[in-house]
């Protein structure tokens, strides 16, 4: 059937069990294509049959669906021209692993982060009936994402707005983790009513019944008898905030969708499509640890064993660091923002149940949540991941650093992250914590490191930023690791004709270039600088002014990180005649690539980094 499929109005020429062996086929597909490039899998695969059924209903060169978090889009690319690139994707110049609007006009909304769906999904909505088109528009969220604050604050909007728009609630009852909180409370008592099965022939007659347009559907619903209550909940939650509630619905049932996305289709106010899917469905190591192939590396299909050798990375290093150090501190806690595997702290979270803390995809809460837990007392370790910090930045300056809160934000894959691209890439956070009075912000150069400033940060009594990078340390062994003393970088090799001043994983590369420049005589001086706020001038402009040449490596945007600190420790110390290059990403979002490859494109890799000092020449 796949083979058939080359645009959208090739599946509409489809019969259901025409569709259903497409499903078989597209799954296959994913799992070829994701055991060799990795990527999002449970998730896909959970939403073949919601993404065929959409597909064959709606027109999406001109109705408009946003994909809540994105990952979920392989399945929607296949169907709409993408099916052969999806050979690429996440690889450099290959296709990205969520929706990109330059990608294909099928795609209405760039993706990645979660829970925007809804308010994007009503804006565009707005704009529809301010320039009175008349095309639908759709949100797919996943009960994880629904978690979010924003999801909330847009239903919050939209209910009480009466504007035509669809959610379908892709409901597999899983976030990454289990789903937590009250709203999966909720859903829970949603997902007890019985499924309607609108495709046999009672159920056929029921939904014959509902009207094509409006509230008059309200009364008949509210007149009727129970079968349809199972179909149509009155007066649950999503009703009384002013959604008309549809569900729930067999997610794997591309007939019983369609009907019911034929009729929501017709109605006039915002309408909930609640669906139940299975993450992972189809494919037996998935169905049964949906979390682990949530986001995966190359995989074996035939045991779904990983490719690659587990390697330890910073995460895992975290994790154990803070579970030897919560033994001996009661006051040490741990906040996750739906990431408790990613971050290193499921077994933090099983030792320690009482101290550890999921609140869901919910970043802002996280920080301001820790905030009140340190300020009376507590020692709040916040690990989330540096692109979704974005989120919480307003409760990073306002409730944490304004208060000098001693909250420990430990920003993870922090940096390039690779293949998940633009919107995960962590290349901002020292840019954007560097301007918040009050906050100390540290990186480690290895492990050992890592379990230095996690002790320091222990023990500090204000905020801090401690970032760490994705994946495993570095093989370089560094003939030091001295005591972290506040805002004091580590001198790691003497030299004379260039001071190379690095920070967190770019120390590594530091150390080695300063071996390679040896071949060509020349002298660097290497500095790890740990801090970059505040950072300790002194020896710093000692070493400038003997080299009279410097230049700032980091995994970072250009402006505002560590090249800027000493660009301006230059200026302002008014040092004469001293060549200067920051070795830092340029003022873009970086695309989708391995570290590697990202690197040599913008020429941070070490081979463009010799050049450019052998081009310049040292002084002698
Ligand atoms: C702001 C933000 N925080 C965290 C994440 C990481 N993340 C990606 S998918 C996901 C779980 C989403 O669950 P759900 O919406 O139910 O979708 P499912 O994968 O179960 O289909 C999380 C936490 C993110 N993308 N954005």
């Amino acid at each position: 059937m796949l083979e058939k499929i080359n645009k959208p109005e090739d599946l509409k020429k489809l019969n259901i069990k025409e569709k259903e062996l497409l499903a078989e086929d597209i799954r296959k597909y994913i799992i070829d294509v994701v055991s060799e490039n990795g990527g999002h899998l449970a998730s896909n695969l959970g939403v073949v049959e919601l993404t065929i059924a959409l597909n064959s209903i709606f027109d999406f060169s001109k109705d408009k669906i946003v994909w809540d978090v994105g990952h979920q889009s392989y399945v929607h690319k296949i169907l709409t021209g993408r099916k052969e690139a999806l050979k690429n994707i996440r690889k450099l110049n290959g296709i990205a692993g969520f929706p990109k609007t330059n990608e294909s006009e099928y795609d209405h909304f760039n993706t990645g982060h979660s829970s925007t769906s809804i308010s994007a999904a009503m804006g565009m909505a707005k704009a529809r009936d301010i320039k009175k088109e008349n095309h639908n528009v759709i949100a797919v969220i996943g009960d994880g994402a629904l978690t979010g604050g924003m999801a909330l604050e847009a239903l919050n909007h939209v209910g009480s707005s009466r504007t035509k728009m669809m959610i379908i609630l892709n409901d597999n009852e899983m976030s990454i983790s289990k789903n937590i909180g009250g709203i999966n409370m909720l859903l829970s008592k949603l997902r007890a009513k019985k499924c309607y099965t609108i495709s046999n022939k009672s159920g056929r007659k029921i939904i014959d019944k509902i009207p094509f347009v409006g509230r008059g559907l309200v009364k008949i619903i509210q007149r009727a008898k129970q079968s349809i209550k199972q179909l149509i909940i009155p007066k649950m939650y999503f009703e009384d905030i002013g959604f008309k509630y549809l569900g729930p619905v067999d997610g794997h049932n591309i007939e019983d969708l369609q009907i019911l996305f034929n009729r929501a289709k017709e109605l006039d106010e915002p309408v909930l499509i609640h669906v139940l899917t299975k993450k992972g469905k189809g494919y037996k190591p998935a169905e049964e640890n949906p979390d682990k192939f949530h986001a995966t590396g190359s995989f074996n299909k035939e045991n779904g064993m990983p490719k690659a050798k587990k390697v330890k990375d910073y995460s895992a290093a975290f994790g154990e660091n803070l579970i030897r150090m919560a033994e001996k501190n009661e006051k040490i806690v741990a906040v996750t923002a739906a990431m408790k595997d990613g971050t290193g702290l499921a077994e933090f979270a099983k030792k320690f149940p009482n101290r550890f803390f999921d609140v869901g995809i919910a970043e802002q809460h996280a920080v301001t949540f820790a905030a009140g837990l340190a300020k009376e007392g507590m020692i709040p370790f916040v690990p989330i991941y540096s692109s979704f910090y974005q989120r919480a930045y307003d409760q990073v300056i306002h409730d944490v650093c304004m208060q000098k809160l001693p909250v420990i934000m430990c920003v993870d894959r922090s940096g390039i992250v690779g293949a998940d691209g633009e919107t995960h890439q962590g290349i901002f956070d020292m840019s954007f914590f560097k301007v918040v009075p009050n906050i100390t912000i540290v990186a480690p150069k290895d492990f050992k490191e890592l379990q230095s400033m996690m002790k320091f940060a222990e023990g500090f009594n204000g905020p801090i930023v401690l970032r760490y990078p994705r994946g495993g340390e570095s093989k370089e062994k560094f003939n030091k690791n001295e005591n972290i003393i506040l805002g004091e970088p580590e001198f790691l090799k003497e030299g004379k004709h260039i001071t190379i001043i690095a920070i967190g994983n770019q120390v590594a590369k530091a150390v080695r270039l300063a071996e390679r420049l040896k071949e060509n005589k020349i002298n660097a001086e290497v500095i790890n600088s740990r801090f970059l706020k505040p950072l300790n001038e002194e020896k710093i402009i000692k070493s400038i002014l003997k080299t009279k040449m410097v230049i700032t490596l980091e995994d970072s945007t250009i402006i505002g990180g560590l090249g800027s600190t000493i660009e301006d420790i230059i200026v302002r110390n008014k040092l004469e005649d001293i060549r200067f290059k920051s070795f830092a990403y340029p003022d873009v979002y970086v695309e989708h690539g391995t570290i590697d490859e990202l690197e040599e494109l913008y020429g941070l890799d070490e081979e463009s980094i010799i050049k450019y000092i052998l081009k310049e020449g040292v002084d002698s």
